[in-house]
């Protein structure tokens, strides 16, 4: 199909060779073009994020700072959150998804190929729209969970809230095609052998994923169909004078909000999962559980989301319900935990760019967690919740736990995506400015949270410590910053230099590096029977083949 696409667009349409390669990015429903292009999408809104945060950082650096006034900061917080959650993490894993999973489990392109078309550009248009806002009179400024009242019109009187609804409808309804097209190819399209259970990891993670988008989303999209009723037609079902209902925003929001920070995170685990057995050279620990206790994160996250209502007046008993359920989530996880230790234990660990995020991820997502796990002792969160200690705890859990994924994969699949090795010296001072920027930012928030200093305020009174660890987190802020310098400057160097002439550099296990690096357009010339868990293993150790 595509390839008669392209010589449709190479033969009929006399233009310059420029315009031809941008109509073939535009045009293409090729699964690993479109992973790429997620990708870059999800880097430049990266880049946007990021320029917003520090912004923010720098307006908190001092006590008592007017460089940003009030209304500037609610839209900044506002954007950079949504922009990282659903612009930049949603996009670069769901990306990497479409990009890996036919080549893992021996297919030529995913189920709908121009579904697959579809769902990018309705995500990418969605974050275009997100920020046109700027230009239509002001950005959205009620936070990225938009909460009612404040997202109703009587309150929020630019259009910037518009067009948060319009900008992450049209992407969740492109997440939505994603999670059917992820689980139907999943389910339909692997190589003779690939049983469910000699799926790579990552493939498990990406099918529980899939499901989770398609249960989710909804919710999301529903309730944001509903606040543009509201706002552009006067319906009123978040509207409290006359007759609507404000939780009923809150419910809609985290009947989503709760399972999207497990879309987050579960491509993620399938990444470590992979890098672990890698760069140990041994195959995982407990292969059943792991994939096990992801269809149980999974389940369970759609019973957990009042606790990010424990402050809302539910009552006792939903509060007790909820916050029982919120800890129950910890003991599937840990059990990844255990078994990510135990694969290293033993082994012969390389100390990768790529295995240095994930040992850096396992310490790090255990203080995002072990934080969660108080913030379900509901008086505990009465006690901090809407201060920096949020701030700490959720980026703890989604840098340390995402976003350190995608930095391990990009430096694992970079070969085979680009066949050419990012640089591992760049690459080591990238992590350890990375990591010692991101603790000194976030750790001390932990402490800013429980002497009291509330989230979402432009500025703050010269309280002794207040202002010098906020410099700090500042100061630590500017130090990620300089580390994705490196990391930029180390990609521009790698795009520009040398192609590697061994596809597979890392001595991987799985059928993504029995394809070329970077594969042909069909992916495989042809594909190995599959016997085992580690297809590609067993092909390079013919003696001594898996059975499992
Ligand atoms: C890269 C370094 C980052 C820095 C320095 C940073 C900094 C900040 C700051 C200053 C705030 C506002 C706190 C407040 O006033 O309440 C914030 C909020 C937030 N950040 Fe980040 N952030 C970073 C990366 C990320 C990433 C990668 C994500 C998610 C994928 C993320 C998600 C959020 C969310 C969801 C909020 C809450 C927004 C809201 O209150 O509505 N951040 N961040
Ligand atoms: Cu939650």
């Amino acid at each position: 199909m595509k390839a008669i696409l392209l010589d449709n667009i190479e033969h009929d349409l006399p233009v310059a060779h420029k315009d031809r390669v941008l109509l073939r990015w535009l045009s293409t429903v090729d699964h690993k073009e479109l992973g790429i292009l997620y990708l870059l999408a999800a880097l430049l809104f990266f880049i946007i994020g990021g320029t917003e945060a520090l912004l923010m950082r720098t307006q908190l650096a001092v006590a008592n700072n007017h460089l940003l006034g009030p209304e500037a900061y609610n839209q900044l917080f506002t954007m950079h959150g949504v922009t990282m959650i659903f612009f930049v993490m949603m996009p670069a894993l769901l990306g990497l998804t479409v990009y890996l999973t036919p080549l893992m489990i021996g297919a030529n392109e995913m189920a709908f190929p121009r579904v697959n078309a579809f769902s990018f550009w309705m995500t990418f248009f969605g974050g275009l729209l997100l920020y046109f806002s700027f230009a239509a009179g002001g950005a959205p400024n009620a936070g990225w969970f938009n909460y009612a009242p404040l997202n109703q019109s009587q309150y929020s009187t630019s259009p910037g809230i518009n067009y948060y609804a319009m900008g992450l409808l049209l992407g969740g309804i492109g997440s939505v095609t994603t999670g059917i097209n992820i689980v139907v190819t999943i389910l339909k399209l692997r190589v003779k052998g690939m049983t469910l259970k000699r799926l790579p990891l990552f493939v498990w993670m990406a099918l529980v994923n899939g499901f989770l988008i398609i249960a989710a989303l909804p919710s999301l999209n529903a309730a944001l169909s509903m606040l543009l009723l509201d706002r552009l037609l006067d319906a009123h079902f978040f509207n409290t004078t006359s007759g609507g209902s404000a939780l009923l925003w809150q419910h809609l929001f985290w009947m989503f909000g709760h399972p999207e920070v497990y879309i987050l995170i579960l491509p993620a685990f399938g990444i470590y999962s992979e890098v672990f057995q890698v760069f140990s050279q041994k195959k995982i620990f407990g292969y059943a559980f792991v994939a096990a206790s992801s269809v149980a994160i999974g389940l369970l996250s759609f019973g957990v989301w009042a606790h990010h209502m424990f402050a809302a007046g539910l009552g006792n008993t939903m509060n007790s319900f909820f916050g029982a359920s919120s800890m129950l989530i910890g003991i599937p996880t840990g059990i990844k935990i255990f078994n990510w230790i135990a694969t290293m234990y033993g082994g012969r660990i390389r100390l990768t760019t790529s295995m240095l995020f994930a040992v850096a991820f396992l310490i790090e997502f255990t203080i995002g967690g072990l934080t969660g796990i108080a913030f379900s002792i509901v008086p505990i969160d009465w006690q901090l919740t809407d201060s920096y200690y949020v701030v700490a705890h959720l980026h703890y859990v989604i840098l340390g736990g995402s976003l350190f994924g995608l930095f391990s994969a990009l430096f694992y699949w970079f070969p085979k995506i680009s066949g050419r090795m990012l640089n591992e010296k760049l690459g080591k001072w990238f992590f350890w400015l990375f990591v010692a920027g991101f603790n000194l930012t976030f750790f001390l928030q932990h402490f800013l949270g429980l002497m009291g200093m509330p989230r979402r305020v432009y500025t703050y009174q010269n309280i002794p410590y207040y202002t010098l660890l906020n410099l700090l987190s500042t100061a630590g802020a500017y130090l990620m910053a300089a580390a994705v310098m490196v990391l930029l400057y180390n990609i521009y160097k790698t795009v520009k230099g040398e192609k590697i002439k061994n596809k597979d550099p890392w001595n991987a296990f799985t059928l993504e590096w029995y394809a070329d690096s970077p594969p042909c357009q069909k992916n495989f010339e042809n594909v190995p029977v599959v016997t085992s868990r580690r297809p590609f293993y067993d092909l390079k150790n013919l003696e001594k083949r898996d059975v499992d």
